[in-house]
């Protein structure tokens, strides 16, 4: 029998932070496309458009008015998913039709009041500015939802649908799923090891470095050994902190600082403003404390080898199991060598 390549054979990989496992096929990473490629957006937007609903000044869907705001801008979402009125739970019909009911609320965020401007192309003090919102949002919804959920939906491949820069927040009375899985590794690690998985995760990629991506004085960024998307990264503090609230002035801009790198490396990558969504996973907010959980980003951005040709999870990927072609290592070589310059600024 052959020696096992981790370059050449296919293989599973196990994600211990959400305790499922993918398909990786580096074999296939070279065959022909001959599929779908999307169309590339405009590249060229205006500071202010008239017509957009999050830009200062301008009516919403539902008829309010966004104010004339300078910098960044917080509001209840007109079309929420959640409601914060809390109801009575029905009796349970049988095992097999389960349901309960839920509250919650959910805000759309404005990082900045320049419609043309995307994230990495804000500065780092504007986006240090967007991290102290996050902050803020959480401290105040973290005292009434055990889940707040802080994210961005970038592009319209992703279903984003307005380019003006915003992210949003849904905010729960119950811990989704996602969050779910990973208290359960975290917590599981913790009592086994005494440490936290991610920490000790994070340690060990700096040592091997093939796949961490960048690194700020605070923070770094990896593929991680079980990515599932193409281009999938991992942002994580270098220093065991649970929660955005909790870091200092000087981690905040460092934060912003890595962000602004990542996201950078990304619209590089194709050359377009890259689609993602992300978001940032903290503990339940149940009052207790949570030793085993470290902070931290998700990145997940559906393209796979142009600024047009995406990633389709269909097929086996719905029916059995998660698969990719390029491996971790070659996404975090290639997102490695790119600048944190962006593409489009001149000289
Ligand atoms: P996207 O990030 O998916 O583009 O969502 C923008 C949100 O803005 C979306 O959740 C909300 C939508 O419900 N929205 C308003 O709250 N008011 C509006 O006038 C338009 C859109
Ligand atoms: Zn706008």
């Amino acid at each position: 029998m052959k020696a096992f390549n981790r370059a050449d054979h296919p293989h599973r990989r196990y994600n211990a932070l959400s305790g499922e496992w993918i398909l990786v096929s580096p074999q296939r990473a070279k065959r022909p496309w001959l599929g779908q490629v999307e169309k590339l957006p405009g590249q060229v937007k205006p500071s202010y458009d008239k017509d957009c609903y999050l830009c200062p000044g301008n009516p919403r869907i539902n008829g309010s008015r966004n104010p004339d705001y300078e910098h960044n801008y917080v509001f209840t979402n007109d079309f929420a998913a959640l409601m914060p009125e809390e109801v009575a739970a029905p009796e349970p019909e049988s095992e097999l039709f389960k349901l309960t009911p839920v509250s919650g609320t959910a805000r759309v965020i404005c990082f900045s009041a320049d419609h043309s401007k995307t994230m990495p192309l804000l500065s780092v003090a504007e986006i240090s500015e967007v991290v102290k919102l996050w902050q803020q949002q959480y401290r105040e919804l973290s005292e009434h939802y055990v889940c707040v959920q802080l994210f961005e939906n970038k592009g319209a491949i992703m279903g984003c649908s307005n380019p003006h820069p915003h992210g949003q927040i849904w905010a729960c009375s119950y811990l989704p799923q996602e969050l779910e899985k990973e208290l359960h590794t975290q917590s599981e690690y913790y009592a086994s090891h005494s440490a936290s998985l991610l920490e000790d995760y994070l340690k060990q990629e700096l040592e091997k470095e093939e796949r961490v991506v960048l690194q700020t004085r605070y923070f770094a960024v990896v593929v991680p050994f079980w990515a599932f998307w193409p281009y999938e990264t991992l942002l994580l503090p270098k220093f065991k902190v649970s929660s955005l609230p909790e870091l200092s002035a000087e981690q905040t801009e460092d934060l912003a600082l890595c962000i602004k790198q990542l996201t950078t490396r990304y619209d590089n990558l194709f050359g377009c403003s890259f689609p993602y969504s992300m978001g940032w996973h903290h503990p339940p907010a149940d009052g207790r404390e949570h030793p085993e959980w470290q902070l931290h980003a998700h990145y997940y951005p559906p393209l796979l080898r142009s600024a047009t040709v995406k990633k389709f999870v269909a097929g086996f990927e719905l029916l059995a199991e998660r698969q990719r072609d390029l491996t971790p290592e070659q996404a975090a070589a290639r997102l490695k060598e790119l600048s944190d310059r962006h593409y489009s600024l001149k000289d």
